[in-house]
């Protein structure tokens, strides 16, 4: 006989939580301690606030507003609450010793990890009698910190290799790039956010709404921009050429003296890759990582276009005229190992085209995994959009007109986020995060 589906719910969620927890424990303990305190990219905070970070919003939400606990240390309760982008534009002035010791926060962490599984076990046992968010809340909860797994892994690929425990990992490259290549997307209708029916499915709330758009016929590229392309555009000078940058790009490029992705070295005339344990001969056949002011900068120097929003869904979840979108570019199964370099599968990319099960239906590759992708869409509402009561902030802090959305997902994005609705964020000149790009042609 089946479990009756409360059971079910409960058991999912608790073996969710206690995996997504791992996730976050093993990523803190790749980190020497004495690094523990630095700050690998200056717009973010020290690593050490995410140790009480992604504690402290599950103790926030479930521990406090779902259950009403009592605070045992609001001093952290506070301090650790949020932490995204620098408030006021200027960069974060703390120093180390503004920040508790490790001991402590270690204490509280444990502490509120037992009081929180003592009331979720209760509180699922009667799930009527609870919160009614309550379900809402822990997948919240359990979305958030898999996020700070990613986010915490691309501030670990800036700390020195020996602050790192080094873990011995197969890097895959075949070192050929491949023959770039234009798809043709007969036009169709994409359907952006979360059907308003489907209730049951969690989703943010910058997901919720839908928007059905029609997308004219376009042309896109089958693979991501490898290095070996971007080298290119390296080679015949794109970082020096003022019109092929936006004002902002062209600034924001010149003051922190870019001239190459952030994970390219140069080491005499050769290139070498800056991956999460070693520098290695830059991988041609990797997905570049770029800023989405690289990204366009490129886009631009062919006489091409990042792809909107409702293109990436044409060509990823789209097929012939008239059939059914699906949820994944694969088809409708639940994404596995053989679709694509995702959910923690990797530190770094493969390469470009590894994965052919993966493809969509008009044979476009990688859409899912392997690196976000930008869009030139600019981050927004979906038309119906409400902030979730619980975390008002979530999304609605960034609708400023300053961050672009990006689809898809990264070798270090848990499966659950790979559903088609899920829009990420981030600025234009944000070089860190595991993000690449493909060209379109209206
Ligand atoms: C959705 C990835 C843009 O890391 O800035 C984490 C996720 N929000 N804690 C970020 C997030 C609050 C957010 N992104
Ligand atoms: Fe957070």
């Amino acid at each position: 006989m089946a479990a009756p589906a409360a059971v079910r719910i409960r058991h999912d969620l608790q073996t969710r939580l206690v995996r997504s927890r791992a996730r976050t424990d093993e990523i803190f303990s790749l980190i020497r301690e004495e690094a523990l305190y630095d700050r690998p990219v200056a717009e973010r905070h020290r690593l050490i606030f995410y140790l009480g970070h992604v504690e402290a919003f599950d103790w926030n939400l479930l521990g406090r507003r779902a259950f009403g606990l009592r605070s045992f240390r609001p001093a952290f309760d506070q301090l650790f609450a949020f932490g995204i982008d620098p408030v006021g534009g200027g960069l974060p002035t703390d120093g180390p010793l503004d920040w508790p010791a490790r001991r402590e926060i270690d204490l509280y962490n444990q502490r509120l990890r037992e009081e929180l599984d003592t009331a979720i076990d209760v509180a699922l046992e009667h799930p009527s009698e609870g919160h009614p968010q309550l379900l809402e809340m822990l997948e919240t909860t359990i979305e958030h910190r898999l996020m700070h797994a990613e986010t915490l892994s691309y501030l670990l690929h800036r700390v020195p290799y020996d602050s790192k425990v080094a873990k011995s990992v197969t890097l895959r490259t075949h070192g050929r790039p491949l023959k770039p290549d234009l798809v043709e997307i007969p036009e169709g209708e994409a359907t952006l956010g979360l059907c308003k029916s489907n209730q049951e499915t969690f989703g943010w709330d910058n997901e919720r709404g839908e928007c059905v758009v029609s997308v004219p016929t376009f042309a896109i590229e089958r693979h991501n921009v490898t290095n070996a392309d971007f080298l290119r555009f390296v080679q015949a000078g794109g970082y020096q050429h003022r019109s092929l940058w936006t004002d902002g790009g062209w600034a924001w490029k010149e003051s922190s003296g870019i001239e190459h992705p952030v994970s390219w070295v140069r080491n005499g005339n050769m290139w070498m890759a800056r991956t999460m344990f070693e520098d290695i001969r830059l991988p041609l056949d990797w997905p570049v990582y770029v800023s989405h002011a690289e990204a366009s900068a490129y886009a631009n120097w062919l006489g091409r276009r990042l792809p909107n929003e409702e293109q990436f869904h044409r060509a990823a979840y789209g097929s012939s005229h008239h059939a059914a979108e699906r949820q994944y570019p694969w088809g409708n199964d639940e994404p596995s190992a053989k679709h694509g370099n995702f959910d923690f599968a990797n530190w770094d990319p493969v390469p470009v085209g590894s994965h052919p099960a993966g493809a969509s239906a008009f044979g476009v590759h990688d859409l899912v995994g392997n690196g976000w992708e930008w869009t030139r869409t600019i981050f927004g509402p979906l038309p119906g959009f409400s902030a979730m009561p619980f975390y008002p902030g979530y999304s609605a802090n960034f609708f400023d007109g300053q961050h672009f959305v990006m689809k898809g997902g990264s070798p270090r994005t848990a499966a659950c986020m790979l559903r088609r609705s899920f829009r990420n964020w981030f600025q234009p000149h944000y070089p860190y995060v595991y993000a690449t790009f493909r060209c379109v042609e209206d």
